[in-house]
């Protein structure tokens, strides 16, 4: 193979330096960032047939972000034309696909294309990844191959496999069923009877959507959600137009950056005199969305606290639930019969349509992909007591390895991709001198060093216990059925955008041929992408009370002043 900085081409592709699991969010991100320090020889491994990850799987009626889309967006890529505050899913999937035309992504990308085993290979410090090939023509090149790269990174996330519930009789249901993840648009459901299970941040979109064309839904709860205001509108031309400068932009995003940060507090801690005010904001609502089913109200009231489970936004689901064809059924559920759904209480209710609003197996991070570390080490059983990582990117055992929006990264109070960000430049940090050693013809492993891998996660378990999120009065799909939180990060971004900023050597194990000469420094400095103001505070302040005396001496003169006609 040539120069390492080539691109992956049709002859190389089966020995990249760097192979990504997956086109979404993350895996372009990490591409992008790749991209940016000139290294070109990459391959991204989709199962899909799109780039998008979570927004080409999701694509059931009423999908949208519950995050602003001006923050639900890559900071080096902001947009003047988001249409709506919240983006709807095919808007971020245009975005996306966009994206990875402007970047140059396609050329790297083999679709159709999963992972099935990823083994790493001590003599050649190589991992040995198998693919297998899906679609009918794909398939026809070949049905599986092996690649080997000197770095995998997993871009998969935590919201990627449906979770399908075991109920008794769902197979022999003689109706249709799907998973609101894979949803099938074929299937007309204007007029049919149709059942959702689940209430979760998927139910809430999907209900209204469905209720406004099907003759009759019953809604399947188990457990209530806190749900609060979303304020949804449409992004106003003259607002647009202040956009397209970018000194506009960053101030919004800041804004509502500094908003959700400042949100952390009543997501996270308990008993705060915020959580109370969620706590009447949401009963409020939901007495403001049904005024007319005051029966209701108890039942959709949850009795565990705020920000235990996501916090919903929703703007419809109340009224839904109020319209004639629509029922909240809280028995239950005992079987799937050929017909419909039987309840505890032995009553069955045929349906034509029973969607799976079930969520996903969020607490199985990879599964199924089989993951052989040092030593033939199994990632699975490493993490057979629940996934943990370093920061969420690198795992002990496991040598030139990488995850993005992995173990203990999700978070409830703000937007993911700036998490997904932070984890992308640290990677491209810490992978360079691996990248480097293999352009001198020399090979380097670098793995997080046992010992703190072990002591980042007490510690963050030891805060995540005092947080909302370990209440015990509620299950989530933060934690596993035992009860360690796997998924959610404790703090604020901007605490742990800081401890991404910087690659402490020290915190690594590296072994290889002439390992000083790569690394050498006690710490490479990445920095993190502040979503600050464009101007200084003290500027700010001057600007808006100059702008506010300006405004009030026109007032003043306004009404002073005799009209001129
Ligand atoms: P969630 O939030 O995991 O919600 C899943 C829902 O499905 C929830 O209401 C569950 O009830 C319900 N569920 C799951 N299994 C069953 C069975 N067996 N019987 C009845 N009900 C069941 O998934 P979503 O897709 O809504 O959202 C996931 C995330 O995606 C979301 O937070 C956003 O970040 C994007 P339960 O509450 O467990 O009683």
């Amino acid at each position: 193979m040539g120069s390492i900085n080539h691109p992956v081409g049709n002859a190389t592709y089966t020995q990249s330096t760097v192979a990504i699991i997956g086109a979404g969010i993350s895996g372009m991100c990490m591409a992008i960032d790749l991209l940016r320090r000139n290294h070109r020889n990459f391959v991204i491994l989709e199962k899909g047939s799109s780039v998008g990850g979570t927004w080409t799987d999701n694509k059931y009626p009423g999908c949208a972000c519950d995050v602003w889309s001006a923050l639900y967006s890559y900071s080096f890529e902001q947009r003047a034309t988001w249409t709506r505050e919240y983006p709807g899913q095919e808007e971020i999937l245009t975005y996306l696909t966009g994206i990875a035309g402007k970047y140059g992504l396609y050329p790297h990308i083999r679709f159709n294309s999963t992972v099935e085993e990823a083994r790493w290979d001590e003599d050649t410090r190589q991992w040995r990844v198998k693919v297998s090939v899906s679609g009918a023509k794909d398939a026809q090149f070949q049905s599986g191959y092996e690649l080997s790269a000197n770095v995998l990174i997993s871009g998969v996330g935590q919201l990627n496999m449906p979770a399908w519930p075991e109920i008794e009789g769902m197979e022999g249901f003689k109706g249709k069923s799907m998973h609101s993840a894979r949803w099938d648009w074929t299937y007309d459901f204007a007029g049919k009877r149709v059942a959702v299970i689940g209430n979760g941040a998927t139910a809430t979109q999907i209900v209204p959507e469905v209720a406004k064309t099907a003759s009759h839904l019953t809604v399947y709860q188990r457990t209530p959600q806190w749900i609060t205001p979303r304020d949804d509108k449409a992004v106003h031309p003259a607002q647009k137009a202040l956009l397209s400068i970018p000194f506009f932009r960053n101030c919004k995003r800041s804004l509502m950056m500094l908003y959700r940060e400042m949100s952390h507090d009543f997501v996270v801690k308990t008993d705060t005199k915020s959580s109370q005010e969620i706590r009447d904001l949401g009963v409020g609502h939901i007495k403001k969305g049904l005024p007319n089913k005051p029966d209701l109200w108890e039942t959709l009231t949850p009795t565990y606290p705020p920000g235990c489970r996501r916090i919903l936004s929703s703007d419809d689901y109340y009224p839904a639930l109020g319209r004639d064809n629509v029922k909240l059924d809280t028995r239950s559920i005992q079987r799937i019969t050929e017909t419909g759904i039987q309840t505890a209480d032995g009553e069955t209710t045929d349906f034509d349509l029973i969607v799976y609003a079930t969520g996903f197996r969020t607490v199985e991070f990879l599964h199924p992909i089989k993951i052989y570390g040092a030593g033939g080490r199994d990632l699975s059983e490493l993490w057979s007591g629940g996934a943990t990582a370093y920061y969420g990117v690198t795992v002990e055992e496991m040598p030139n390895f990488g995850l993005l929006y992995g173990p203990n990264t999700n978070l409830g109070h703000n937007s993911i991709i700036l998490m997904i960000e932070a984890q992308s430049r640290y990677l491209a940090a810490l992978i360079d001198p691996i990248i480097r050693a293999k352009e001198a013809g020399q090979s380097l492993a670098i793995q997080p060093k046992t010992e703190v891998v072990r002591a980042f996660n007490v510690d963050i378990q030891k805060r995540l216990a005092n947080s909302t999120f370990a209440d015990p009065a509620c299950n989530s799909w933060y934690k596993t059925s035992e009860g360690r939180i796997t998924n959610n990060w404790p703090g604020t971004v901007v605490e742990y955008q800081q401890g991404l900023a910087q690659v402490r050597w020290s915190d690594y194990d590296i072994e290889g041929d002439d390992d000083r000469r790569f690394v050498g420094k006690e710490e490479t400095r990445i920095g993190h992408v502040e979503e600050v103001w464009p101007v200084s505070k003290s500027t700010l302040l001057l600007g808006l009370s100059v702008a506010v005396a300006a405004g009030g001496w026109y007032l003043q003169g306004a009404r002073g002043r005799p009209r001129r006609r």
